[in-house]
């Protein structure tokens, strides 16, 4: 360990130096220190699997090979800002060459494209819904009346003068549009951002994005409901990955159900983004409540429903490795050229 740690510190020495412009060096920063996938961050990662007995040796090693090339790239980034601003000169025999930078889709983004597609090749139909709602959709269709206390834990942005709307809180809001719209039997999902009034946190952002999907038609059951969080949570994170039903309640699904998965951070072991819990909270679902159903023109008599609602960020955080939530739309740079 103590030998490939030097051996990258000198490498990546030698990259800073050799690196000729604030882009270059930028590129060797990520590729040594980036978040998700910076060689020196996954070492720092692993540590916990080192021998106990050498852990506080090679943990001091590392993190002063960490400061080093920190301070390595500070001296050179002052360097070559000092060096543009003095490159005053202008070569007219130099030919234009237009700098295009080719952005990359937002990781929020990119797991919603990738479970559209898992879901699409399921036979879900993908559908929308606005975010600017009615109260009646995001409530009181999905049996939240407007002295429920439900409505208290989904506090959000009203639209002055206009007391009926509100910005979503949950994508649940398109289960009964979708129902009058297209009747049964339907699988559909429908992800998009949503807000609510949060103190943040690592976990919790006022606006983020979640992905509903919904099933009625003639003999739904729990055990599927069961079947597609399983086959999602392994899709996403490996066939070892193991999801946790535990029961909440929701108004708008009898019985319902909160979903874990073992958090990829710690493998289930505990650490700070799971609360030392090993499990990381990431959807709400449950059987459609007879209301609902009733809400979207349908008999619960004649179908039943099921219907889940993941927390895309959340799926994204745990997919990519991110221990903060507030990182997304935080229109870091740095954070962002990792995706
Ligand atoms: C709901 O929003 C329900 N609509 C989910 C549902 C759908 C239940 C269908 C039953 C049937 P909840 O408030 O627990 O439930 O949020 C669902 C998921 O959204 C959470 O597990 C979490 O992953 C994510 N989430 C909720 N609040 C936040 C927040 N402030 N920041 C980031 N993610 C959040």
């Amino acid at each position: 360990m103590e030998h490939s740690l030097k051996a990258l510190q000198e490498k990546a020495l030698k990259e800073i130096a050799g690196a000729n412009d604030i882009d270059a060096l930028e590129t060797v920063e990520i590729q040594y220190m980036g978040r998700a996938a910076g060689e020196l961050t996954a070492i720092l990662k692993n540590l916990k699997d080192v021998p106990a007995a050498e852990r506080p040796r090679t943990g001091a090693l590392a993190n002063e090979i960490k400061q080093d090339i920190e301070a390595q790239i500070l001296e050179r980034r002052e360097a070559l800002l000092a060096r543009e601003e003095n490159e005053s000169v202008f070569d007219v025999t130099e030919s234009y060459v237009p700098r295009r930078e080719s952005g990359t889709l937002h990781p929020t983004t990119q797991i919603q494209y990738e479970l559209e597609d898992f879901f699409a090749a399921m036979g879900f139909r993908i559908i929308d819904g606005p975010e600017l709602e009615s109260d009646f959709y995001n409530f009181s269709a999905l049996n939240i009346a407007p002295d429920h206390p439900a409505r208290d834990m989904q506090d959000t942005l009203y639209i002055k003068d206009h007391p009926t709307w509100l910005m979503r809180t949950q994508t649940s809001s398109v289960q009964v549009r979708a129902m009058r719209e297209y009747g049964a039997p339907l699988q559909a999902i429908a992800s998009g951002r949503c807000f609510r009034n949060e103190a943040t946190d690592a976990r919790h952002e006022h606006t983020f994005h979640q992905l509903e999907g919904f099933v009625v038609g003639e003999d739904v059951s729990f055990a599927h409901l069961k079947g597609i969080l399983d086959a999602v949570a392994r899709h996403l994170y490996g066939e070892d990955t193991q999801v946790r039903l535990r029961p909440k309640y929701y108004p708008f699904v009898e019985p319902g159900v909160n979903g874990e998965v073992t958090c990829s951070f710690c493998a289930g072991g505990g650490c700070a983004l799971c609360k030392q819990t090993g499990w990381l909270e990431i959807f709400g679902a449950g059987l459609i409540h007879p209301h609902v159903l009733k809400e979207g023109g349908l008999d619960s008599k004649k179908v039943s429903g099921l219907a889940f609602g993941f927390g895309l960020t959340r799926l994204a955080m745990l997919k990519y490795g991110i221990n903060d939530i507030r990182l997304f739309m935080s229109a870091d740079m740095q954070f962002l050229k990792q995706f």
